[in-house]
């Protein structure tokens, strides 16, 4: 809103030119998102205690029963604040700006009602995992069509550290990015188990493919870097921007120890998010090492489990997804929280070198 009602008076005040930059909207959006958490981030803690949101701890990793009683669904606040923080910086007549809205919401939609059935349940039980894989196929399904339909997007695939093989996949670019977005979305579901945890790694990508993201939208940077061009792709730099602002404020309160933790409405919108977001810039693959972590939990969880069921009741880990191996093996939860932020800003780093290598 500020983009369309102050952009224009730049010819009475040219200072307002700077409205036009989406360098300086998206560190507004950034600001923005990021304070409106952490001002009215206790309000909403306090609300999520009075109606009694506190999240069930199930008992069997011991260390935590003490977080009894933490309330859950902050992924309400993250959604609050980004939304808000867009409506003012986005430029709104972009078409790409609400098909990012749409994943974003709808995926926090479908995490929002697993949630609300669990507390009605006062227990673990959510939705069924068909309701809620169904929720999350239709969202995107939507969302590819659009995509899909849109003539400035190509159904080519970017291979990193290849500039000449871009492999069209037509039609089945649709299927190949539903099972993109749901995959992250569960990834980063099963990840969000320890403090900090999930949310650091998203901040992280989110920095990446904001970077990404502006690049795609800029015709003489994607000359100069080989990468494929999209007219307008560049306004989602705000949405990024306001993605990690409202979650380094959601991790404000979400660092060990957590006074709340996202639930499913934080962790499957910021997973289909960033699903989506590597669709965007056409970083398909990409997405895999900027979300290493949350590919290598997801793993541990497929080994864990197929072992299980073959071998009647093995474990390769003391407990799946990793972090519960660690937390078992007698590490501290800080601990393990730090070591996986560090492996994560590695692997974005790793991402953001393939930007020349090609
Ligand atoms: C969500 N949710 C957390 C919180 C968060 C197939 C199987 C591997 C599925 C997996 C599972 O259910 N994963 C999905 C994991 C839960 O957090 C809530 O859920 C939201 C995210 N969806 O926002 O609302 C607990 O995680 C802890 N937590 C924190 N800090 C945070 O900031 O400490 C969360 C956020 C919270 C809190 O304790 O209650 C969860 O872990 O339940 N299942 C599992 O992960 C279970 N693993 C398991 O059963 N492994 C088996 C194999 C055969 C599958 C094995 O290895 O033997 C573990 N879940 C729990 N305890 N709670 C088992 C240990």
């Amino acid at each position: 809103m500020l983009y369309h009602l102050l952009y224009p008076l730049a010819d009475t005040w040219s200072a307002f030119n700077v409205f036009r930059y989406i360098t300086f909207r998206s560190m507004g959006a950034l600001i923005t998102a990021m304070v409106l958490m952490v001002i009215f981030g206790p309000w909403f803690i306090n609300f999520l205690h009075r109606i009694k949101c506190g999240q069930y701890i199930l008992s069997d990793v011991k260390a935590h029963a003490a977080k009894a009683g933490t309330p859950t669904m902050g992924g309400l606040m993250i959604m609050a604040s980004l939304i808000v923080s867009l409506l003012l910086w986005a430029d709104l007549s972009n078409s790409y700006i609400w098909q990012i809205v749409l994943v974003f919401v709808g995926y926090g939609l479908v995490g929002f009602w697993d949630d609300i059935t669990k507390l009605r349940h006062h227990e673990n039980k959510g939705i069924s995992p068909r309701a809620k894989m169904g929720g999350l196929i239709v969202i995107a399904c939507i969302a590819m069509a659009l995509l899909y339909s849109d003539p400035s997007y190509s159904t080519n695939l970017s291979i990193p550290f290849s500039k000449e093989w871009a492999p069209d996949l037509g039609l089945l670019y649709i299927p190949f990015g539903i099972l993109v977005m749901v995959s992250s979305a569960n990834a980063v579901n099963l990840t969000d188990g320890l403090d900090g945890l999930a949310i650091g790694p998203t901040i992280v990508a989110g920095v990446v493919f904001a970077i990404f993201i502006y690049i795609t939208g800029n015709i003489r940077l994607t000359q100069y870097l080989f990468l494929p061009y999209i007219p307008g792709m560049g306004e989602v730099t705000v949405f990024c921007a306001a993605l990690i602002g409202a979650s380094l404020g959601f991790l404000w309160f979400n660092a060990y120890p957590a006074q709340v933790f996202m639930g499913d409405v934080g962790s499957l919108s910021l997973g289909g998010t960033l699903g989506f977001l590597a669709l965007l810039c056409k970083q398909e693959f990409l997405l895999a090492v900027v979300g290493g972590l949350f590919v290598v939990e997801t793993l541990s969880v497929i080994l864990q489990v197929s072992y299980f069921r073959w071998t009647g009741g093995k474990r390769i880990f003391r407990m799946a997804p990793l972090h519960h191996h660690f937390e078992l093996k007698g590490i501290p939860e800080s601990k393990i929280i730090i070591r996986f932020w560090i492996t994560s800003i590695i692997l974005g780093l790793v991402a953001l070198s393939t930007i020349k290598l090609r």
